[in-house]
């Protein structure tokens, strides 16, 4: 067969945009590809929703790929460890209760398992802002990564969505663009992003599961930025409470999209 570099450039660009045009209207957008996004679009995605992720980033899998301090190991405990077996994903024990894993495995497998399961994972696409109407937010703005790297003047395109997941780790930029633009209150005790504190992470990993909630009517928290929502701990390198947020938010929109 003689290669014909226009039909190579076409099939990328039809497949691309029926791809992104069917992902115009969601169930559940989730920002950010990092472990709590990928777990809650794969849990989400596994009970028939239509579900993408939206990364920033060319690579996904977020702070999972690095380990600590770029040593490409993680650590869970027994829940966590039990979540990663459940996934096909090698476990060793460390001794006392914590386990370890490849988080080059943890990531690929985990990123594996969301495709099959339907999710559309779009990379270098960054969420903007987001569209709300009367106090609840419907969808996202989304536009290029490399136009905002090179801060271009170029208008964004726009998806709806049932539900949105901000997965964004540390920096909660979808809250943040909601603190900023509107003057509607989160569902924190100030009305405020609260802010991440510094390292506690046997605090940490257990506030994570109890602050993945709704923060703002639409917009669930997952992962770390559910902490820095609420105003705990950061945790480093130990990864259960990430998979379980993911677990737990997606349990809690599936209940929410079946009522
Ligand atoms: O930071 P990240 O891995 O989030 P997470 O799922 O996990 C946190 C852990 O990695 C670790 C930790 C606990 O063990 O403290 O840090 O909470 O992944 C967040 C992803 O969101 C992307 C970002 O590039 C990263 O891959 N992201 C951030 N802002 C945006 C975004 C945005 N505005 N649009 C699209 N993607």
């Amino acid at each position: 067969m003689a290669l014909d570099e226009i039909k190579i450039s076409r099939a990328i660009l039809d497949r691309y945009f029926n791809k992104l045009s069917d992902c115009m209207e969601l169930d559940v957008a989730v920002v950010g590809a990092g472990p709590s996004g990928l777990m809650a679009a794969f849990r989400l995605a596994e009970k028939g929703h239509k579900v993408a992720v939206f990364e920033r980033k060319l690579s996904i899998g977020g702070g999972l790929w690095g380990g600590g301090m770029m040593f490409n190991e993680i650590v869970v405990q027994e829940e966590g460890a039990a979540i990663l077996k459940n996934l096909g994903v090698g476990v060793e024990e460390a001794g006392e209760g914590y386990y370890t894993a490849d988080a080059v495995e943890c990531t690929t497998t985990l990123a594996s398992l969301a495709c099959k399961a339907g999710v559309k994972i779009f990379n270098l696409v960054s969420v903007e802002d987001v569209m709300v109407r009367e106090n609840r937010v419907t969808g996202l703005v989304i536009n290029w990564t490399a136009v905002e790297m090179a801060n271009l003047h170029v208008d964004p395109l726009t998806v709806r969505s049932k539900f949105v997941i901000e997965a964004t780790g540390h920096a909660t930029e979808v809250l943040k663009v909601i603190q900023r633009k509107g003057d509607a209150k989160l569902l924190t005790e100030s009305g405020q992003i609260a802010g991440e504190r510094s390292m506690w992470a046997e605090v940490a990993e257990d506030t994570t599961l109890k602050n993945t909630r709704e923060a703002f009517p639409g917009v669930y928290v997952a992962g770390m930025a559910a902490n820095a929502t609420f105003g705990s701990f950061r945790m480093g390198p130990i990864f259960g409470g990430m998979l379980l947020s993911g677990e737990r938010v997606a349990k809690l929109i599936h209940e929410r999209l079946s009522a």
